[in-house]
């Protein structure tokens, strides 16, 4: 281990390096458990399910790396599952068709693209750059929708049925949150929600609530 001014507090004999490397490691897992947190709550939504509804933090300190393996957004039962996909800029979503008829994907949001149409069993990818929330579309039956949105952090969670979610690993500071979901009126998702992350932290969404 590497000599520290500051943990070194009882130098020299080799017989205590153990016990000086017990204090360290004591010492970093505390800083470890003060510097991180968590966001754990309930959405309520004015009606509808509170379950499915992407619940994240607007902005957090530092640079992300995106996940290399991508995302998946599926096309179902003539919908696309999930409702809402969270991603991480940078990520690459990988569209599949598990339906019995052909489906499209196209986005007018952002650049927009169109990934053309395609059978069941395959798939298609689309990187996404740039935050922001894009509409899922289906050229071919109209009545389909479904959201990605693409966020800046990696702190983000979906909510269980009853609402609950729990976002993990949040750096102790000031945050806003915002949800989106389809039990979330359109002028809400923009609605901000500021939570102070001090280790494990309650916050609840409660749009019934002005
Ligand atoms: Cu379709």
């Amino acid at each position: 281990m590497k000599k520290d001014a500051g943990l070194d507090f009882n130098p020299t004999p080799r017989k205590d390096s153990f016990m000086r490397s017990f204090v360290a490691l004591s010492a970093l897992m505390l800083a470890g458990s003060a510097l991180s947190g968590e966001i754990k709550g309930k959405v309520t939504p004015v009606k509808g399910s509170a379950g499915g509804i992407v619940v994240y933090v607007v902005k957090a300190d530092g640079q992300f790396n995106p996940p290399k393996k991508p995302a998946a957004m599926d096309q179902k039962h003539m919908a696309f599952v999930p409702y809402v996909l969270p991603v991480l800029a940078g990520t690459t979503v990988l569209f599949q068709n598990h339906d019995t008829v052909a489906h499209n994907v196209f986005s007018p949001d952002g650049a927009g693209y169109n990934l053309g149409t395609f059978p069941p069993g395959q798939s298609r990818k689309q990187e996404f750059k740039d935050t922001g929330i894009y509409t899922q579309l289906c050229s071919l039956h109209p009545e389909m929708e479904g959201y990605i949105v693409v966020l800046q952090n990696p702190y983000f969670a979906t909510t269980k049925a009853d609402g609950s979610f729990d976002i993990k690993g949040v750096p102790n500071g000031d945050y806003q949150l915002r949800a989106i979901g389809k039990a979330i009126k359109k002028k809400d998702r923009k609605r901000d929600f500021p939570v102070t992350v001090s280790g494990s932290t309650h916050a609840d969404m409660d749009f019934s609530q002005q």
